[in-house]
């Protein structure tokens, strides 16, 4: 199977890290920002993005759609007991949903929007959004789900 995906500056290397993973041979097409909106990129990425997968008559695209289609037919991603294949997918989710859009919403903030006068005054909030949002939510949950899992094992 070859797996072709387009890309450009600042890709995503989710879905490349993924196929080494699982030790798939791919080719990689790259996408300019301009081709990015033209008609042939537009029918294989409706919001005109990258990054795309296409495999024979399958194309996808969203990162976590493709990195599940890959993980799904390709042992060594996800495990194969139901609940813990599910717990896997969780954090896939929330790794998109979740602990993504504050980390992206900072890039914008510290980098694309720097020079705008609403910048100084965003920043603390946005980073704080990060910082206090989850970083020590996750911490906490980490500690009692490893007792959690302890207890349920024992039961
Ligand atoms: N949720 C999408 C996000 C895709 C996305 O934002 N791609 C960026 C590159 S990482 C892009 O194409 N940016 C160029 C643009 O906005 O024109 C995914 O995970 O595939």
């Amino acid at each position: 199977m070859v797996a072709r995906w387009r890309h450009g500056p600042g890709a995503r290397t989710r879905v490349r890290w993924a196929l080494e993973e699982v030790g798939q041979p791919y080719e990689v097409r790259l996408v300019s920002l301009r081709a990015k909106k033209e008609p042939t990129h537009l029918r294989v990425h409706p919001f005109g993005l990258i990054p795309t997968y296409e495999d024979g008559d399958l194309v996808l695209f969203e990162t976590g759609a493709i990195v599940l289609h890959i993980a799904e037919r390709h042992a060594g991603l996800i495990p194969d007991d139901a609940n813990a294949r599910a717990r896997a997918i969780t954090w896939m989710f929330a790794a998109l949903n979740t602990v993504e859009p504050p980390i992206f919403e900072l890039v914008t903030a510290k980098i694309l929007e720097s020079d705008k006068p609403w910048t100084e005054e965003r920043l603390p909030m946005v980073k704080d959004r990060v910082a206090s949002g989850w970083s020590s939510s996750l911490t906490a949950w980490a500690r009692q789900t490893g007792s959690m899992e302890r207890s349920v094992r024992a039961t």
